[in-house]
């Protein structure tokens, strides 16, 4: 079975054209004038992009005495009809269980996926096991760990620990990713605000100010370097983080930096908000933040010094959030936005001039494939590639509304924004995956995309120096290399 896009203009991370595709089962076979399929699809006055890959969600996942309510089957729908093709996830090992059982237990949950997925394995304690079975997992095709440096007496670890990590990392040509926060000051200002009665959802974001995250960052970026391994910040909210990673990047370390659309779009002042309820369902960490820092973010996407946009997807209920009354401590941190990723980002960043059409395709997809190791594979619109395509209509408008949204929760963070730019046809590897406001694709159809070790980039500032200069050490009044 042939299929034929027809009469649309291809946008990729670097090239605008007008081309027709030819996808051939699950890959695209040919790209080129007047091309004749089985089956046609109209993509006149449309641009056709490579599907989004969504690099950081969070499906049914156990955290703060509950779990994330939307799970692989309802939350990679939402995925499909917001143009988001794959979706990588965090398998995180409860205290004390290794990583080939808890990659065990994700493969089981992402059963029901419709998007294709991967993993990011997360290193939430260090031991033996834990050394041991890093390359085992590797094996299996995860070749990502994730670091918690905050949630203190959960999935927080240490520098000893991190650093021991990172340095694995290196050793298995793996990537570590961390969760970047002061997790010990965190703790120490949200009991400081309790004790003196700030109890509301306004007080999460005052025990999480920038830098906190900033001095994280820093740290994570030496800890890397040493190792000799290449780091990526997941959420990096704030100007202080992006100034650590456009620092180490500008002394030639591969650091990577990941904005969330929430953050791009929303502010600090939801906090503000006398309805409980609303602050309370915009409580994620790192918190939004002020106007100053949503600038820095935009202006890191279009110069390059960050590379990814992604939603950090860990929506809860109503219910879930009402866990945190009277302490905010317990307002399971999390919101979603998968579905609205790109029609936000093309609406607040493209339509702006903030962002080209170019480099819109480049954060939401082709960079994250590259930095993951499966570019040309995902991410591209090349002959060969898996067919993940989006049809995407820039004069499409709609509201964003909960009512119509695919995820489980009762609301949406996004609420009442008009969006202009909105993607019609999603196809996953040759598939109709969504269209006409359907999701076409079942539950199940997803599959898991192994990602090899040692990617292209997979080399640290450190690493480099040996190489094409083994290190001589220098003494005060001796020559080097005595
Ligand atoms: N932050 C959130 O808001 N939710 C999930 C985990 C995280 O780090
Ligand atoms: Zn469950
Ligand atoms: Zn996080
Ligand atoms: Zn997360």
């Amino acid at each position: 079975m042939t299929l034929v896009i027809k009469g649309g203009t291809i946008v990729t991370a670097d090239l605008t054209y007008k081309a027709d595709i030819l996808i051939d089962g699950e890959r695209i076979a040919e790209i080129g004038q007047d091309l004749e399929g089985d089956e046609v699809i109209d993509a006149s006055g449309a641009y056709v992009m490579p599907g989004g890959i969504d690099p950081h969600t969070h499906m049914e996942m156990p955290f703060m005495g509950t779990h994330s309510a939307d799970d692989f089957d309802s939350g990679t729908a939402a995925a499909l009809a917001g143009g988001t093709t794959m979706t990588v996830d965090f398998a995180l090992p409860s205290p004390g269980q290794g990583l080939v059982d808890t990659a065990q237990a994700w493969f089981q949950k992402a059963g029901p996926a419709r998007t294709d997925y991967s993993f990011h394995m997360g290193i939430t304690w260090w031991g033996e096991q834990v050394f041991d079975e890093m390359p085992k997992v590797v094996e299996k095709g995860i070749n990502s760990f994730k670091h918690f440096m905050a949630y203190k007496g959960a999935l927080m670890v240490n520098d000893d620990e991190l650093f021991a990590s990172f340095t694995r990392c290196a050793e298995i040509g793996a990537l570590p990713l961390v969760h970047a926060e002061n997790g010990d000051v965190v703790a120490a200002l949200q009991q400081k605000l309790m004790d003196v009665g700030q109890t509301g959802p306004e007080a999460h974001a005052y025990s999480r100010p920038p830098e906190v995250e900033g001095e994280a960052v820093n740290r994570a970026i030496m800890l890397a370097d040493q190792a000799g391994v290449p780091l990526y910040v997941v959420h990096t909210s704030c100007e202080q983080a992006h100034e650590a990673i456009r620092r180490a990047r500008q002394k030639g370390m591969r650091v990577y930096g990941e904005p969330l659309i929430q953050h791009l779009v929303l502010d600090e002042s939801e906090y503000q908000n006398p309805d409980w309820q609303h602050a309370a369902r915009r409580v994620m960490s790192p918190p939004f933040r002020d106007k100053a820092n949503q600038d820095s973010l935009w202006a890191g996407l279009s110069a390059g010094s960050l590379q990814v946009v992604a939603t950090d997807h860990c929506a809860f209920t109503d219910e879930q959030k009402r866990m945190g009354v009277g302490d905010f401590r317990k307002i399971p941190n999390g919101t979603g936005g998968l579905e609205d990723r790109l029609s936000v980002l093309w609406t607040k960043g493209v339509r702006t001039g903030r962002l080209t059409m170019n480099e819109f395709v480049a954060v939401t997809s082709t960079n994250i494939a590259k930095i993951l190791n499966i570019y040309p594979r995902k991410g591209a619109i090349l002959v060969g590639a898996e067919a993940d395509l989006i049809v995407f209509d820039p004069a499409a408008t709609k509201t964003i509304t909960a009512a119509r949204q695919h995820s489980v929760i009762e609301y949406n963070v996004f609420e009442g924004i008009e969006v202009t730019g909105l993607p019609v046809v999603t196809l996953s590897r040759g598939r109709v995956a969504y269209r006409d406001g359907e999701v076409r694709a079942e539950t199940g159809d997803g599959r898991f995309v192994e990602r090899p070790a040692d990617a292209p980039a997979s080399r640290a500032l450190s690493t480099w120096k040996e190489l094409v200069a083994p290190r001589k050490v220098e003494r005060s009044g001796i020559p080097a290399g005595v």
